[in-house]
């Protein structure tokens, strides 16, 4: 039996994959930080079934010797990097947290498995906001990078000292440049979930109005389950890089909230209002992935269409409110 560990298993991302990999048969084991919420720790592993199924130990990634002792206990064979301060927006006001996390944090977990001599293999979430300013209509693994925000910043340092490491050390480090994925289980103060709960909201006469930023920027939106088969791909394969993954179709936001909106039968324009409030310092103004190498070398590709993908959002924030209000 296979051992994994994933850092962030309480985020989006790290509660697909725990799923993922119990059904292929891993022992789950996840770092989980200390929180005075532990009552809704967990909450997405419990709402896939599978909390207790995983094992979670204490640690945070900012603090290398709780990592190094993970590490130590569990002896894993896989290491997922999921865990960051993921939020672009919340990156101005915590420029130096996220660097800590987002960039060092990474750092320490490399370093961890360096240290304790393991040959785990190591998967880096890295992200599409390293291209910021776009040099390339649409991008993939050669465009070069130009990081908009703290959290850009931080997430290329991050991947740059994953390639290095696999340079320096011949580590089994790979990272994923994941453009952006969701799902019902995505935090709420992301832009594709605060408007899937508008949405519902809405619909069941809860509120009016749904405030939002930019409209006009562009995302290549996938499914957050689709993305981390990929993350796994990655680290079935005999010799560690990096990978692209992404639809290959990008939206506005304008649009996205005209398919929600639609999807219950109502028009957006009657319900969308744009607030400075969340408007940006600087903005990533388009995404648009070219996933082809983890397509022909993985064998990868997204099975959920964006359609889908809201409706399913939808339906979920219509249940979780429904559930609220006792109907
Ligand atoms: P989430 O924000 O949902 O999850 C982040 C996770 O990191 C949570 O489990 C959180 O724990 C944990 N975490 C934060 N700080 C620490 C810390 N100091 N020590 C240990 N754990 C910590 O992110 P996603 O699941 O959406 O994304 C997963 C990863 O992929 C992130 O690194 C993100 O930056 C990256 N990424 C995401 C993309 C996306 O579209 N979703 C695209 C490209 C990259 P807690 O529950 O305690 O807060
Ligand atoms: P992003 O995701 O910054 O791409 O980072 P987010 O959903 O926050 O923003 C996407 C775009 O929507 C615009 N926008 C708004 N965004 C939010 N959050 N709230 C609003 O009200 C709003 N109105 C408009 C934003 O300006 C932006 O252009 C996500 C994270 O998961 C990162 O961790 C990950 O690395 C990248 O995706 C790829």
């Amino acid at each position: 039996m296979k051992t994994c560990l994933i850092t962030g298993i309480t985020g989006q991302d790290g509660a697909y994959l725990a799923q993922l990999l119990l059904g292929k048969g891993y022992r789950v084991v996840g770092l989980l930080r200390r929180s005075a919420s532990s009552d809704i720790v967990g909450e997405r592993m419990r709402w896939l079934g599978i909390l207790d199924d995983v094992e979670l130990m204490d640690g945070n990634l900012i603090d290398i010797s709780s990592i190094i002792r993970v590490i130590q206990q569990a002896k894993p064979d896989e290491v997922y990097n999921l865990a960051a301060q993921s939020f672009v927006a919340a990156s101005w006001n915590q420029p130096l947290l996220t660097g800590e996390v987002t960039g060092m944090g990474a750092v320490n977990l490399l370093e961890a498995v360096r240290i304790t001599g393991l040959t785990a293999r190591v998967y880096q979430a890295s992200s599409s906001e390293m291209f910021g300013l776009i040099q390339q209509p649409v991008q993939n693994e050669k465009t070069p990078f130009y990081p908009r925000s703290p959290y850009a910043a931080a997430k290329l340092y991050a991947h740059w000292m994953t390639v290095n490491y696999r340079e320096s050390f011949g580590m089994h480090a790979s990272s994923g440049i994941l453009f952006n994925h969701e799902s019902p289980l995505r935090g709420i103060e992301f832009v594709t979930r605060k408007v899937t709960d508008g949405v519902a909201r809405i619909k069941l006469g809860l509120a009016k109005e749904l405030p939002l930023g930019n409209l006009e920027a562009k995302r290549d939106w996938g499914h957050a389950r689709d993305y981390v088969r990929a993350m796994w791909l990655m680290l079935q394969q005999e010799k560690p890089d990096d990978y692209v993954v992404a639809t290959g179709r990008t939206t506005s936001i304008r649009e996205f909230c005209r398919i929600a909106f639609a999807y219950v039968g109502l028009n957006y324009e009657d319900h969308v209002v744009t607030k400075q409030q969340f408007l940006r310092p600087a903005e990533v103004d388009v995404l648009h992935g070219d996933a082809a190498k983890a397509r022909t070398v993985l064998g990868w590709q997204p099975e959920t269409s964006l359609e889908e993908m809201i409706a399913e959002m939808v339906e979920a924030d219509l249940a979780r409110h429904r559930a609220k209000m006792g109907r």
